[in-house]
């Protein structure tokens, strides 16, 4: 079976996560439930960036220990991501013993290799963004970043030879043309950091102490963007006795992170691998970000609510579809509660919820809910059942390039045809006719047949409301290999009870 390793970046724990906050997750969560139903052997792991000054000052704030002001939010973070029906195979936390001590064991063979070596830093820091910049890289005086004011540091360092790899990087962004996605992210990356040069990075700190000590040096500890990144390596028991993990899903298929995260995760995490002698992650995808107001949504703006509220309001799924279905992924796209709602009306409940509705009632009413498999099809019916038929292709050519909400559109265009084929076949007028019973039972059987064909790819990114649909129809040809044939519903099987899948919202 071919493995498919997908991470999101390990989380800031915050108090306050946004519905932006849930854009990544739930955007990893529908391709690897999509890599999952195509027969993938998946690994997706997420987890919590757990170290740094930001931390430190917050515990610090609160009068608790960093450990116990980690442990708290944490626990709300997988309240969070278990409302959202994420399907992680693993949530690591870089407080981990394990993660601390393979963090120590690289640093010291990077020092003893000699692409670590001590120095003093003076520059400046963001701390929110827990990163170094240079005075001609800020913006306005503030950190390029997220627009906050910088602090200046000056203190005893160690650095990783960076420009060592700068010549390694350029190569293999060449001769790796999907490396990064979108390609517009590319090209800023080459632009803005590796064509002005790249500069040795400071990797440890003093003036703190929340963070993995240096083992040799103990009064430093490792900069937490160290830290971070390698955990996509320490989780798999990278330079562990047992390392079967590693040796199995590394390299990543995908890391999925925001774009102002890219360039940790295109230049400084690359390095470090190559450093390592191991070998890089195949694709890099920068997504755009969730605005409000043409602003991204953030905790410094204050212009957010708990996802949870929403889910609590409008359903899980509906959350979800927002989150996949509004911003082509990639661009940035704004979050209103009004589109929401729209979007919840005209596609949950109009286009989907009522096509279900519809047909499972007539079902119901013209045969006592028993599915007639029809021993001939007309003229009309072809154009749905080859759309049908060609659906799970377009989904996977859509997935391969990470357009998922393109893929989300071809499904409910399936929908869409299916309602109009409603209209056109008027099976209410079928059904007053004797002679036409047979022709009303395949009329049903079609559009039962094309709402299990849109469930059953609909388990990647609505997995609750497939599950409900899959229920109903009494079926259990859930899998994607079933979708080779426009006919997998079984003859005289009766149908489950249902209910309204999405119930319209008045504004
Ligand atoms: O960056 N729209 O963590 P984080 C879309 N710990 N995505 C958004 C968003 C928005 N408005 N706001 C946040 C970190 N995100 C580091 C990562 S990985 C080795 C270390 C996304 O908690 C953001 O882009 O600040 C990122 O992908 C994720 O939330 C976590 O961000």
């Amino acid at each position: 079976m071919k493995k498919y390793y997908i991470t999101t970046p390990i989380y800031y724990p915050s108090a306050s996560f946004h519905i932006g906050h849930c854009y990544t997750t739930v955007s990893a969560d529908a391709i690897a439930r999509y890599k999952r139903l195509t027969g993938y052997d998946v690994y997706f792991q997420t987890g919590t960036d757990e170290h740094g000054q930001k931390i430190e000052r917050k515990a610090n704030e609160a009068n608790v220990s960093p450990k116990e002001y980690v442990d708290e939010i944490v626990r709300d973070t997988k309240d969070l991501w278990e409302k959202l029906n994420i399907s992680y195979n693993r949530f690591y936390r870089t407080t981990e013993e394990d993660h601390i001590e393979i963090v120590q064991k690289i640093f010291s063979y990077l020092y003893q290799k000699g692409d670590i070596y001590k120095g003093e830093y003076k520059g400046l820091y963001c701390t929110p963004c827990e990163a170094f910049w240079t005075v001609t890289q800020l913006v306005d005086g503030k950190c390029p970043d997220c627009g906050r004011e910088v602090e200046e540091v000056k203190e005893e360092s160690y650095f990783f030879r960076l420009s060592k790899y700068q010549k390694q990087l350029e190569n293999y962004f060449e001769k790796h043309p999907n490396f990064i996605q979108p390609v517009s992210r590319k090209n800023e990356m080459i632009n803005n950091f590796l064509k002005p040069g790249l500069e040795d990075l400071c990797v440890s700190r003093t003036t703190f102490n929340w963070g993995i000590p240096v083992k040799e040096d103990p009064k430093h500890v490792v900069y937490v963007w160290i830290d971070a990144l390698t955990n996509y390596i320490t989780s798999l028991g990278y330079m562990k006795d047992h390392d079967e993990m590693f040796q199995k899903y590394w390299p990543a298929d995908l890391h999925l992170v925001g774009k102002e995260i890219i360039r940790f995760h295109t230049i400084i995490w690359p390095s470090i691998l190559m450093a390592l002698d191991l070998e890089l992650p195949k694709q890099i995808f920068g997504h755009g970000w969730l605005m409000i107001d043409g602003k991204k949504i953030s905790k410094s703006l204050g212009n957010y609510k708990d996802p949870r509220e929403y889910i609590n309001d409008y359903g899980v799924d509906a959350v979800r579809y927002i989150i996949l279905r509004e911003v082509p992924f990639g661009n940035d796209g704004n979050f209103t509660v009004e589109g929401m709602i729209n979007r919840i009306n005209a596609d949950l409940a109009n286009n989907l919820g009522n096509l279900v509705n519809r047909t499972l009632s007539m079902l119901d009413k013209y045969f006592d809910g028993i599915i007639q498999k029809p021993t001939k099809q007309e003229e009309v019916d072809n154009d749905l059942i080859q759309m049908s038929l060609s659906l799970p292709r377009q989904v996977e050519d859509k997935m391969e390039q990470l357009k998922i909400s393109e893929a989300l559109t071809d499904i409910f265009d399936l929908l869409k045809s299916a309602n109009k084929y409603i209209d056109d076949t008027m099976p209410w007028v079928l059904a007053k006719d004797d002679s036409k019973k047979e022709r009303l039972g395949t009329v049903l059987y079609n559009l039962l047949e094309v709402i299990r064909f849109a469930a059953v790819l609909l388990q990647a990114y609505l997995p609750d409301t497939a599950e409900k649909i899959l229920n109903q129809l009494n079926t259990k040809e859930k899998d994607i290999s079933t979708l080779t044939k426009f006919g997998g519903l079984k003859d005289q099987v009766k149908i489950n009870e249902h209910v309204p899948l999405f119930l319209r919202i008045e504004k």
